[in-house]
């Protein structure tokens, strides 16, 4: 019953702040997406509602750059490279919501393109470099030179203070020198199972994946906000139709919703092989 009412009660939240956005601003209150190396100031909003401003106010290091590669859209056409001496480089993310004790997700997409700003100084051609979130390690990048994927880690941690400080280092002294395309921080509630455990053991926890599974073929290649609430990023895995179970009505989502998951996710499910006669 507890958790009910909870759910109740933030739905109810969440309702209030959509009247509130719908008076002023369309963003979403605790959002914060910066298009890195932008050289437009002005903030846009792109399909998904999402409100993008330039990194050209929080951070004065590094060069920004243009990649020559198009129909990326203007976030990943972008980025700002660190190839200065400095030992590492900082944003310094917040808004409203970030306090300390407040749970968010941080988000870094790291698109080199076909052109690359410069070539890996590891004959292996890997792009090699850190990110790390408030002094603590987060990931090691490892991208091949001119591959023309979409790189993103997401790092769930809990805010020290008044904002997260996502940092940028070379490996060694004389590393290749990181980039960074598009950085998004995303408030959580304190009730998922992710939080719950991050409470517990005050550390913060990389994201693998959200995955979604028995997405039909002509369905999208990720969901994300608005269909999350919450902005995870969910990559489909597609599946043929004889190992699809969907459907468009709606799923009474009282019942389970800790975590949130969105109603998109559950409404198509993969199954195994032992029920293909069923089809
Ligand atoms: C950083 O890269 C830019 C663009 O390639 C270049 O103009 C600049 O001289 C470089 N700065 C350093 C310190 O190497
Ligand atoms: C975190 O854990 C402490 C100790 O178990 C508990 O008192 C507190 O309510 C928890 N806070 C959140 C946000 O879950
Ligand atoms: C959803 O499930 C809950 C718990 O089983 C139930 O109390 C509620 O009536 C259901 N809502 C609808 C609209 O079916
Ligand atoms: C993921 C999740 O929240 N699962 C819960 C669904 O509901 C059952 C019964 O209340 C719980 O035991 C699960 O933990």
């Amino acid at each position: 019953m507890a958790s009910i009412s909870f759910s109740a009660l933030f739905i109810f939240v969440i309702l209030e702040i959509t009247l509130l956005w719908s008076i002023g601003s369309s963003q979403k209150i605790g959002f914060t997406s910066i298009d890195c190396g932008s050289d437009s100031v002005s903030v846009y909003t792109d399909n998904d509602n999402i409100e993008w401003l330039s990194d050209s106010n929080l951070m004065f290091e590094g060069t920004s750059v243009v990649l020559p590669d198009t129909g990326n859209g203007p976030v990943l056409r972008t980025m700002r490279l660190f190839n200065g001496s400095q030992s590492k480089y900082c944003y310094s993310l917040s808004n409203s919501a970030v306090k300390a004790g407040a749970f968010f997700f941080v988000r870094a997409s790291i698109f080199p393109g076909i052109n690359p700003p410069y070539m890996p100084k590891d004959p292996d051609g890997y792009f090699r470099f850190k990110l790390i979130i408030d002094a603590d390690q987060w990931t090691d990048v490892k991208i091949a030179y001119g591959d023309d994927t979409l790189w993103t880690s997401d790092a769930y941690v809990r805010a020290k203070r008044s904002e997260i400080d996502v940092c940028f280092a070379r490996i060694t002294s004389d590393g290749d020198a990181p980039f960074i395309s598009a950085l998004e921080l995303r408030p959580l509630p304190n009730t998922l199972t992710s939080t719950l455990v991050m409470n517990e053991t005050n550390r913060f926890l990389v994201c693998l994946e959200h995955s979604s599974y028995g997405v039909p073929q002509s369905g999208p290649s990720y969901v994300r906000f608005p269909d999350d609430n919450l902005d995870r990023y969910w990559l489909s895995h597609k599946a043929s139709n004889s190992n699809l179970i969907s459907t468009q009505k709606s799923i009474n989502m009282s019942t389970n919703s800790s975590d949130q998951n969105p109603e998109k996710i559950l409404q198509s499910s993969f199954t195994g092989s032992q029920y293909l006669g069923l089809n």
